[in-house]
């Protein structure tokens, strides 16, 4: 598996500007690129890059998507006057021109394309591209909010016919609409175009009806298209996570693309003056964090739009951080998305209902008649009442931790022979005879022999290391996984993890006590054997029982169900537990994993049975080297899957708030 991280960057794209008055193009400045590389730097982030040269675009390329016609218009800018450049740039809607502006597009496209080269070719796992012009407002024959060429949709295309991919996911997560790309792939099955946008009925700029949730692809590529309008500004983090989980998400993971690119504009963070959103930089590492388990971790992140320089550069360091697999900041802010955020969720889901697997049976319908006063709870933050560079100054430092001096903390007997990889340390040593038999005395008293003690011992040592973020993440091998995992529940919440997320996989033959004090929510995913009990507000479970099988619909489970109700219960320490008899394959529990990172900062113990090689080799691709595995191909859930998940659902997501995807 390819590994490492590119970055494409060139200040020449900085020479081109606007030379006149106008207050509609004035937010795109040359320092756009500067303080975003600047950033970048300051948080050390560029030299653990692989930096890829710039190159031109070729006429060949450029024409992929525009037209010949089109391209001597571009060409003939390189030598106007003031004049004629302001005459060509009316003949377009919110675009100018400079003398530069050509070499800059092909700057920018060529970049993009030393991208997608470097991503497929397999020479790194993924990148980033710092450009300017952006691209995806451009369209065949047209310039177009601030666009010059169609930087990601001639990076589609161009993968396409070099790579001979024949399945592209289009993230465009810039607070504006890119018509551009979904004209050019409407009516294309092999590019799934996803955009959120600020769309307030139309009212916002560009003021398209075919930006509205009801435009669906045409011809072969109905259902390709996805539109998710935001009729309301101030949408948050949990907006965002919410659109991913109940939308996006659900779609990628059916259509299993081999490529992922993002129209990736920072216009939809906090503080910025076109989008008025209020998304907190760490949530590009969570948008990018769940794109990471796509097509095999091949993605490529482009700039496009993003106006207000500090926010702008914080998101991109967010984002690039997260493709480098640092640990990914717990997401801030009440987990609740807004009245407004889910009816567009509910609308997106109804229309595409005919087209996707996993939303065919879960009985969507349309908003009988859309709110346009604000019902929404919480109260948006005032982004415009705060002063944004403040906030955020603050804001990074509290949500930035120094990265965990060790990976991978590993209880392992000491005869165990196992083929570790690097980023790990044993745990050495061990908590002894007195503490381990106390710990585990309370839930069993015959079965104390020196290799559970050994185990329990160390694993007491590294739950302390892991609370005291000494370590990222633990893997725990251990002869009774019921009994450590009850052991370690214990331990946590001693240590003062106020929120244990515990899931359980398969059969335990012990349960932890479980208290509904809040401090522990647990789910159990249920093989074969369910067991008599009753749920509470803390304690669910759920039934999934498809076994080992290399071709699973576990990833609908995670979506709507596990990681909504992790994200809206906050946890500070994930707990995985496998048991005997697992319902679900190596490669649904990897997923889960991987996923689950995202949460308590990165704090994960996986506890495992010692002889469970294939299952310890899986989760230390996933803990040690967060590694991108490819984990589709999948198969959509089954009308019986859905309904049982549905019951679960009815009762909790009134409390837990993220696994809602209707407005009522
Ligand atoms: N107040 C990009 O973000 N102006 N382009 C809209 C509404 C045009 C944005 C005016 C915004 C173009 C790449
Ligand atoms: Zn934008």
């Amino acid at each position: 598996m390819a590994s490492g991280t590119a970055l494409v960057y060139d200040e020449e794209m900085m020479s081109y500007q606007l030379l006149w008055d106008d207050p509609e193009c004035a937010i795109e400045v040359p320092e756009r690129l500067s303080s975003s590389y600047k950033r970048l730097q300051d948080y050390g982030l560029v030299n653990r890059c692989v930096q890829l040269p710039i190159r031109e675009a070729t006429e060949d390329e450029i024409t992929l998507v525009h037209s010949p016609e089109y391209l001597e218009v571009v060409k003939k800018t390189q030598t106007m006057d003031v004049d004629e450049l302001k005459e060509t740039s009316k003949k377009f809607i919110a675009a100018y021109f400079h003398q530069k502006s050509y070499r800059c597009a092909k700057l920018s496209l060529g970049g993009t394309l030393q991208l997608v080269d470097a991503v497929m070719s397999g020479d790194v796992q993924n990148g980033m591209a710092l450009i300017r012009p952006p691209g995806h407002h451009s369209q065949r024959s047209e310039s177009n909010g601030f666009c010059v060429f169609n930087n990601v949709a001639v990076a589609a295309e161009y993968a396409k016919s070099k790579y001979n991919v024949q399945r592209i996911l289009i993230v465009d997560w810039d607070v504006h609409h890119g018509q551009g790309i979904q004209y050019i792939f409407e009516d294309d099955p092999s590019v799934l175009y996803f955009s959120w946008h600020r769309y307030e009925h139309g009212s916002f700029w560009p003021n398209l009806s075919e930006s509205d949730y009801d435009s669906i692809g045409k011809g072969r590529g109905t259902g390709f298209n996805v539109n998710l309008p935001w009729n309301q500004i101030g949408m948050g983090n949990a907006d965002y996570v919410a659109a991913f989980f109940h939308v996006l998400l659900p779609l990628a993971f059916e259509f299993n693309p081999q490529l992922v690119l993002v129209s990736a504009g920072y216009d939809s963070g906090i503080g910025d003056p076109e989008g008025r959103m209020c998304a907190t930089p760490e949530c590009f590492s969570h948008l990018t964090h769940m794109l990471m388990h796509l097509a095999g971790g091949r993605i490529c992140i482009i700039l496009e739009g993003g106006y207000h320089l500090r926010s702008l550069s914080e998101s991109v360091s967010m984002t690039l951080r997260t493709l480098l697999k640092d640990p990914i900041p717990r997401l801030s802010g009440e987990m609740i998305p807004c009245y407004s955020a889910l009816e567009s969720i509910q609308n997106a889901r109804h229309v595409h209902a005919p087209y996707w697997k996993c939303l065919l049976y879960d009985e969507t319908s349309l908003v009988q008649e859309i709110s346009t006063k604000g019902l929404s709870t919480p109260e948006p933050i005032d982004a415009d009442a705060l002063d944004v560079d403040d906030f955020l100054e603050n804001h990074m430092k509290k949500i930035l931790h120094p990265t965990p001096p060790v990976t991978t903390l590993v209880v392992a007997p000491a005869e165990n022979k196992l083929n570790l990889p690097e980023g790990v340390q044993l745990q050495e040593g061990a908590l002894t005879s007195q503490k381990a038999i106390d710990a585990i005395s309370v839930f069993n008293q015959d079965e104390l022999n020196d290799n559970l003690l050994n185990s329990v011992g160390k694993m007491l040592l590294s739950i302390e290391k892991l609370v005291n973020r000494k370590t990222r993440n633990c893997i725990a091998l251990s002869p009774n996984v019921a009994l450590s995992a009850a052991v370690a529940i214990k331990e946590a919440s001693l240590l003062g993890s106020k929120r244990v997320f515990f899931v359980t996989v398969g059969n335990m033959d012990i349960e932890p006590e479980m208290t509904n004090d809040g401090k522990t929510m647990c789910l159990t995913i249920f093989g074969e054997k369910e067991v008599e009990r009753t749920p509470s507000q803390y304690h669910t479970f759920f039934k999934w029982n498809e076994g080992p099988r290399d071709c699973s619909s576990f990833f609908y489970a995670l979506l709507r169900f596990l990681l909504p109700l992790a994200y809206s219960y906050q946890p500070d320490l994930i707990m995985i537990a496998i048991g005997s008899k697992k319902s679900i394959g190596t490669k649904d529990i990897a997923l889960l994993t991987s996923l689950l990172q995202g949460l308590a900062d990165g704090a994960v113990l996986a506890i495992v049975k010692e002889t469970e090689k294939e299952i310890i080799s899986a989760l230390s691709n996933v803990l040690v080297n967060c590694s991108s595995m490819f984990f589709g191909p999948y198969k959509p859930p089954t009308k019986e899957y859905i309904q049982n998940l549905k019951q679960e659902l009815s009762v909790l997501q009134t409390k837990w708030r993220m696994l809602q995807c209707f407005a009522k």
